[in-house]
C-alpha cells in the first residue's frame, strides 16, 4: 500500500477548499489497487475486481472493505488515507463495465501457467499413515486453506493456504493421488495428494465455474463464464491443449454454468446459461459430426477435425442446473427461471419427460437412493434440495413423478447421503432457521431429526467418510468449525475449530461416484 496525501490534507496544504473535488476512481485504482488487482481489474494477488467477479457482493459490503479491509488476507484499511467520498466513489466505479472489454485468451493462458519444479517425478506412494482412499479434504473460505482430514480417526493431517475464493468440487484422479480444483478468478491448481505439494497452476479464464478431470485423467476442462469459453487444460501439467469458445447454433455466444465427467460415456457435459443448449465433449476417439444435433452417429455428416469436438444437444428451455443418472444416460435439468424441469436423455439428445419442480430446485446438489414403494418394490429415487422454498423434492427415477415434497424448516443448498446410511441430511442454508440440519429416513421420507449443531450458526453441506459411519457438518462462519457426528445416532463424537468451512470431499465417495454425493 502506498501512501499519499488524501484531499482533505492537500485542501489544507494549499489552503483552498477542495471539498467538492470529483474523486477521479481510475486514478485512485491506479495509485492504491493496481499493484494488488492488477491492470484492467483482472486481478492478481487480489481478486479481480469486475462487474461479473462482484455480483455476490453487495456495495455497501465492497465499500466496507476498501475502508476497514479485509480480515484473513492482505487486503488493508484504506480509511485513513482515502476520504469517504474517494471511497465511495472506488467502490462505485468497480462496479462499471472497463473500458478494455476484459480479455483471456490462449496467449494469457499459457503465460499463466506455473509448474512448481519440487513437486515433479515425485514417488508414488503417501507421505503419511492415514489410508489414502479415506482421506477428506475440507475447504475453509474464511481465510482461504484446505485442510486434509484423515478419516478414520477425523484428525488434520496438514493445513495449507490457496489461492483466493476457491469454488465448487475438488475433482479427483481415479486413483486419488491428484486433485484439481478452481477458484472464482480462473485459477486451476493441480495438487498431489500423496506428496502433499502443489505441481502446478494454471489461469483459464477471468470469471470461472468449475472444473472437470476426465476419468483417465488425460485431460482437465475448464468452464467460464468470462469469457465464455471451456479450456481443456492437460492433466498432466496443466498446459493448454484448447480452448473452446461457447457459440451455439446460432451463432450466440453463452457463459458456461458448470462442465462435469460422465465417465460411462468418456466424455464431458457442460450446462449452458444463455443458450438452449448442453454439450457434449468426448474425450475418447469417438468421431462427432459437425451439425449434428441429436445423434453423433449421422454418417452423412462432416466429422469435426481434432481433439475434444463438440456435440450440440439443441433443447426447447435453458438447462443451467444438472443432476447425472448413476449410469449417465440422463440428466435431469433446470433453469433458474422455469418451474419446469426437463429428462434429457443423452444418446438420444433429446427432452424424454418433464419433471414438476417448485420453488428453485437445486439439481446440482442432487442425490439418490433405493427404497421400497407401497407395494414393496424396489424404486430408485432422486432428491433435490431447493434455493428458494423450504422443501426437498423426491422423484422417482422410472416414471419421473415427484413422489413426495418434503418441508423443511427453510430453503436449503445441499443433500448429501451414503450407501451405508438409512439417512440423508439436508441444510437450511437461508432464513432465520438455518442453525437447524434435517434428518431424512430414506424409506420413509420423514424428518426423523432435527440437529442444532451451533446455536444461531449457519450448519451446511454434510459429507461422510468412505464407511458411511461419520457425518460431516459445517459450521459456516468465520470462526466456524467441522462437527463430527455419528451417523447412526447422529450424536456429535467432536467438533474441529475451522475457518468458514464449507465443501468437504472424501477420496473414496467421489472417486466411487457414490450415490450420496455430487461427483
Ligand atoms: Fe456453488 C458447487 C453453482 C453459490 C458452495 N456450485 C457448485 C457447482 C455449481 C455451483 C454449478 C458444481 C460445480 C462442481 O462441484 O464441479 N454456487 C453455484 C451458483 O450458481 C451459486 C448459487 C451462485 C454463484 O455465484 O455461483 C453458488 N456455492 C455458492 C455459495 O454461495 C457457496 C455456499 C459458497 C461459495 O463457495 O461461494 C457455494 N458450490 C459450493 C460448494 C460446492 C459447490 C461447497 C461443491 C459441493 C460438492 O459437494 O461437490
Amino acid at each position: 500500500m502506498k501512501s499519499r496525501l488524501t484531499a482533505t490534507g492537500l485542501s489544507l496544504l494549499l489552503g483552498v477548499s477542495l471539498a467538492h473535488a470529483t474523486p477521479d476512481p481510475e486514478k485512485l485504482y491506479e495509485t492504491h489497487c493496481l499493484s494488488c488487482h492488477a491492470p484492467n481489474r483482472l486481478g492478481g494477488m487480489g481478486p479481480t475486481l469486475l462487474p461479473e467477479s462482484l455480483a455476490r457482493l453487495k456495495k455497501p459490503e465492497a465499500a466496507k472493505a476498501i475502508a476497514e479491509g479485509l480480515p484473513a488476507t492482505q487486503m488493508p484499511a484504506y480509511k485513513e488515507i482515502l476520504t469517504a467520498d474517494e471511497i465511495k466513489a472506488l467502490a462505485a466505479w468497480i462496479y462499471t463495465p472497463p473500458t478494455h472489454p476484459p480479455k483471456w485468451d490462449a496467449e494469457d493462458i499459457k503465460a499463466s501457467r506455473i509448474v512448481y519444479a519440487d513437486a515433479v517425478d515425485l514417488p508414488a506412494k503417501p507421505v503419511f499413515k492415514a489410508d489414502p482412499t479415506n482421506i477428506t479434504l475440507v475447504v475453509e473460505h474464511g481465510d482461504h486453506h484446505i485442510t486434509v482430514l484423515d478419516g478414520d480417526v477425523m484428525e488434520p493431517i496438514v493445513r495449507f493456504p490457496t489461492r483466493y475464493a476457491l469454488h465448487g468440487g475438488p475433482k479427483f484422479t481415479p486413483d486419488g493421488r491428484f486433485v484439481y480444483w478452481a477458484t472464482r478468478d480462473g485459477w486451476i491448481t493441480k495438487f498431489d495428494l500423496w506428496n502433499l505439494k502443489v505441481v502446478a497452476e494454471t489461469r483459464v479464464g477471468i470469471n470461472t465455474r468449475n472444473v472437470a478431470v476426465s476419468s483417465d485423467g488425460k485431460y482437465v476442462m475448464a468452464a467460464n463464464y468470462l469469457p465464455h469459453t471451456l479450456v481443456a487444460l492437460d492433466g498432466k501439467d496443466l498446459s493448454l491443449v484448447k480452448v473452446i469458445p461457447v457459440v451455439g447454433n446460432t451463432g450466440k455466444t453463452s457463459r458456461v454454468s458448470a462442465v462435469y465427467d460422465a465417465r460411462p460415456r468418456n466424455s464431458f457435459i457442460a450446462a449452458l446459461k444463455d443458450i438452449p443448449e448442453v454439450w457434449e465433449i468426448p474425450y475418447d476417439d469417438r468421431p462427432v459430426y459437425k451439425g449434428l444435433v441429436h445423434d453423433y452417429r449421422l454418417k452423412e455428416a462432416i466429422p469435426e477435425p481434432g481433439p475434444l469436438p463438440v456435440r450440440h444437444i439443441v433443447l426447447d428451455d435453458y438447462l443451467d442446473d444438472f443432476y447425472f443418472d448413476q449410469n449417465y444416460d440422463y440428466i435431469l435439468g433446470a433453469s433458474r427461471t422455469s418451474p419446469k424441469g426437463q429428462v434429457i436423455h443423452l444418446g438420444a439428445g433429446r427432452k424424454v419427460a418433464e419433471l414438476d419442480l417448485a420453488g428453485m430446485p437445486h439439481l446440482g446438489s442432487g442425490i439418490t437412493w433405493e427404497r421400497k414403494d407401497a407395494e414393496g418394490k424396489p424404486q430408485r429415487v432422486m432428491a433435490s434440495p431447493n434455493l428458494k422454498d423450504g422443501l426437498v423434492t423426491v422423484i422417482d427415477m422410472k416414471t419421473w413423478k415427484t413422489i413426495k415434497t418434503i418441508p423443511t424448516a427453510g430453503p436449503g443448498f445441499f443433500l448429501r447421503g451414503h450407501e451405508a446410511s438409512p439417512y440423508v441430511w439436508a441444510d437450511v442454508f437461508f432464513g432465520k432457521n438455518h442453525e437447524i440440519m434435517h434428518v431424512i429416513d430414506k424409506q420413509t421420507l420423514e424428518i426423523v431429526a432435527n440437529l442444532t449443531p451451533s446455536p444461531g450458526q449457519t450448519a451446511t453441506h454434510v459429507e461422510f467418510d468412505r464407511y458411511g459411519k461419520y457425518a460431516l457438518v459445517s459450521i459456516w462462519e468465520m470462526d466456524g468449525a467441522l462437527i463430527v457426528y455419528d451417523a447412526k445416532t447422529h450424536k456429535e463424537i467432536k467438533r474441529l475449530p475451522m475457518k468458514r468451512p464449507v465443501g468437504k470431499y472424501n477420496v473414496w465417495n467421489k472417486t466411487r461416484l457414490s450415490e450420496g454425493t455430487s461427483h
